[in-house]
Parts: structure tokens; C-alpha cells; sequence
């Protein structure tokens, strides 16, 4: 898959960038290229992406689609979406900041306090590890995902269908977390920040808060296993949050701090980052405390399926042929995933395969009689709300909440 000079001119790229936390690092490790030619990009990403896309392999990764180096920003091809759980080394990898620290286990700790908590707080990770432990398994997606398929495009990262992955997390419950300082009846929100920085100083540090409410939510946890090991260094190690249910902005990696607040969170990645035009898309769960007449806060994400067996295009056998992918919702569950081989007139029902849980992605299947010639196959999921994908994309200008339904072609022949 690699040679020689790729792998030399990858070095080589790596030394040219060396200067940040990150890249210095970086560097000093083998980054793997491939062939170019093969990096299996979604259809629709604009023209310019290809020419500047590579599969590449993170230390301790197997090959992802790299996007961006810096921040680093790799998402995970097609074929790792086989299966409702993401392995850790196929999970995708976003940052909005390019000093990434290594983060000593021994010495890390997280900061609890704020002027809506009643006092402080200092948790080493064995401190976390002696609290009560819960497991949940729980999509990450990137509220960007599919970004790239915006038509007409937008600016950002242009993520194709792999800016997401579904894994068993085990951490303590935040809610305990902050139990142990307590919160003023005045408390709002809960802000939170991770190990990593900005470069420049004129970058905004990455801080994110949430709504009190979803923050004790049970289902809110500070994980330091993901899949039964340790988390990656890219996906947050030691401990991240895990918010299920609301988009990857949320899941702030590398946690260090957890702060109270009885006024909302300044900052850019809360305002004017990370915000959907009020009236575009339904909202069930909302952050009343960072709305204004025009935008909200994203929340949660919306219904959404992928068809995973096959890509758009592929060559297949006249006959039986199983269609199947990934379905996932906000945490109501998925109901049903229907399929159209007609474009849409007509429709079937898949079968559902493992329920992992409310949060998890929801395998399906479907049976398919190819016929010789072009096969069209639409998925179409909706959860137990009765919300549905939609059929036509609802842009907006950050390019998030892309759920609309796909419609490949299967080729038999
Ligand atoms: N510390 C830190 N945490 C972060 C981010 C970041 O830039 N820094 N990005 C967030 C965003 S926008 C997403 S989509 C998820 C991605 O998680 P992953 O990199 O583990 O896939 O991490 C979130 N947590
Ligand atoms: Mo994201």
C-alpha cells in the first residue's frame, strides 16, 4: 500500500511543520501514507478535497482519511462502519487547536469549581477511577459531519460521511463529579476545557459548556475507557467527557477543568461557533441559557442512517444481494429504517439488527434482488419521536445537521 518515498516525503512533511507542540511530536514518529489515488472520499465533497486528502496513519491508528494536519482532522473511511462498535484505532479525530499536549496519566488532574459551585475540587484520574463506574455505549459524531456535501459548499473542514463512531465508554457519572462541590441554586451551566491550546494567542482556547440539566443527566460521563482500554491519545486521553445524545463539540477531550457558572459562557465556539439558525431544524432539547432570536446552540443530533455494505457505485451480483448500515438518533432509539429500490415510491422495511442502547448505532439490513443493470437503494431511518431523515438538505451556513437520506447505485452485472 506504501513505499518507500511516501513514506520518506512524508517524514519529510512532518519535519517541514515541526515547531508546534504537536507536530514536533509528531515528527518524531512515522507518519504512514498511501496511495493517493485510493482515499475513498464520500461523493460530493468538492473538487478540491481530493487533491489534498491522503489516508494516513496517527501514531497508534490504523490509516483514516486526513482532512486537515493541523489541527489534526482525520476521518474514518467507509469500511470501518461494518460494525455498530468503532474500534478504537479506526475512530475519526477532530481538533480546533494544534497544541496537543501528551497528557502524564500520573500527574493529570481536573479542576472542579466556579462561581456556581460551593467549593472546590481536585481529581487525579485515580480519583475518577474510585468513583462508581457506568458503561454506555454512545455515537460521537462531529455536528460537521458531511459538511463537505453541502451544496453550495461552505467553509470548514469538509467532512465526508466519516466524522463519527460509536463505542462502549466507561467513566464516572459528571453528576457525582459535581456532587462532590455541590451547585448553587444559581448555577446555569457547566463549562469545561481540555489540555490542549491554541498555537497563537489570537486563537480562541477551545471552551464549551452545557445546560445544567444535561450535565447531571445520568447519561453525562467523564470516560477513561473506550472499548475497554484506555481512550487514545487522539480521542481525548486520559478522560473525556461523553455527552450522548448531543453532537462531538460537547465531548471535550483531555478534560481539565469543570467549572459552575451562573452567567452563560463567552467565547467564540460558543457564539458564533456551533450555532443553527433558530426555526431550520426541530430542537427538542434545548440550551435556553445561550439562545438568542436568531441562533441556538446545536444540541442534539438529528435522525440518520448510512448505508455502510456498499459504496455509492459498486459492482454486485444479479440476485440476492444484503444491503445494510448504520441507523442513530438523539437517544428516543430508532423505530424503524425503511428502503426504496424505486427512488422513493415505494418502501420496505429493514431488519433491525442489536440494540446496544438508545445512544448506539442501530445495524440494519435488507434484502435486495438486483437486477442486471443500475440498482438504485434509498435509506430512510426514523426513531421512536417519529422524526425522520429529510429528502432535501437543510443548508445552513456552517453545514451542520446533514441527514438527508442517501440514494446509491449498485451496478449488477
Ligand atoms: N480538547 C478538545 N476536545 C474536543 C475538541 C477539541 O478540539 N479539543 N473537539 C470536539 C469536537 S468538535 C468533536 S467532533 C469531538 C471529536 O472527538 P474525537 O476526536 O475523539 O473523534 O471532540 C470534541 N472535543
Ligand atoms: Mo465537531
Amino acid at each position: 500500500m506504501f513505499t518507500r518515498r511516501t513514506l520518506l516525503s512524508a517524514a519529510g512533511a512532518g519535519a517541514a511543520l515541526a515547531g508546534g507542540g504537536f507536530a514536533a511530536k509528531a515528527a518524531q514518529q512515522i507518519v504512514l501514507q498511501f496511495d493517493v489515488s485510493r482515499v475513498p472520499l464520500s461523493p460530493g465533497v468538492p473538487a478540491g478535497v481530493a487533491s489534498v486528502a491522503r489516508m494516513e496513519a496517527l501514531p497508534g491508528k490504523k490509516p483514516l482519511i486526513k482532512l486537515a494536519y493541523r489541527a489534526p482532522n482525520y476521518e474514518a473511511p467507509l469500511d470501518y462502519f461494518r460494525t455498530p462498535i468503532t474500534p478504537n484505532d479506526e475512530f475519526f479525530v477532530r481538533y480546533h487547536l494544534s497544541n496537543i499536549p501528551q497528557v502524564d496519566a500520573k500527574t493529570y488532574q481536573i479542576d472542579v469549581g466556579g462561581d456556581g459551585a460551593n467549593g472546590q475540587a481536585t481529581l487525579t484520574l485515580d480519583d475518577l477511577k474510585a468513583m462508581p463506574a457506568y458503561e454506555i455505549v454512545a455515537v460521537n459524531q462531529c455536528s460537521g459531519n458531511r459538511r463537505g456535501l453541502s451544496n453550495p459548499h461552505v467553509a470548514g473542514v469538509e467532512w465526508g460521511y466519516g466524522a463519527m463512531g460509536c463505542a462502549r465508554w466507561k467513566g464516572a457519572r459528571l453528576k457525582d463529579v459535581l456532587d462532590k462541590v455541590g451547585l448553587k441554586k444559581e448555577a446555569i451551566e457547566i463549562a469545561f476545557n481540555g489540555a490542549d491550546g491554541p498555537v497563537l494567542d489570537a486563537t480562541p482556547d477551545f471552551i464549551k459548556s452545557l445546560p445544567v440539566w444535561k450535565a447531571i443527566d445520568e447519561s453525562t460521563l467523564i470516560a477513561y475507557e473506550m472499548n475497554g482500554a484506555a481512550l487514545p491519545h487522539f480521542n481525548g486521553f486520559p478522560a473525556r467527557l461523553i455527552v450522548p445524545g448531543w453532537t462531538g463539540t460537547y465531548w471535550m477531550k483531555h478534560l481539565i477543568s469543570v467549572t459552575a457558572l451562573t452567567k452563560p459562557q463567552g467565547g467564540f465556539w460558543m457564539n458564533p461557533a456551533y450555532r443553527i439558525p433558530v426555526g431550520k431544524f426541530p430542537v427538542v432539547a434545548r440550551f435556553a441559557s445561550q439562545e438568542n432570536a436568531t441562533s441556538t446552540p446545536i444540541t442534539e443530533m438529528v435522525i440518520n442512517s448510512l448505508i455502510t455494505s456498499h459504496p455509492d457505485g459498486a459492482k454486485v451480483k444479479p440476485g440476492k444481494v444484503t444491503v445494510g448500515g448504520l441507523a442513530w438518533d438523539a437517544g428516543y432509539g430508532i423505530r424503524s429504517v425503511e428502503v426504496s429500490t424505486d427512488s422513493g415510491k415505494t418502501w420496505s422495511s429493514a431488519t433491525l439488527g442489536d440494540d446496544l442502547g438508545r445512544y448506539a448505532f442501530r445495524p440494519w439490513s435488507f434484502e435486495l434482488n438486483a437486477k442486471r443493470g443500475n440498482n438504485t437503494v434509498m435509506a430512510n431511518a426514523t426513531n421512536a419521536i417519529g422524526q425522520s431523515q429529510v429528502a432535501t438538505l437543510i443548508w445552513n451556513p456552517a453545514g451542520y445537521h446533514n441527514n438527508v437520506m442517501q440514494n446509491i447505485t449498485l451496478v449488477a452485472g
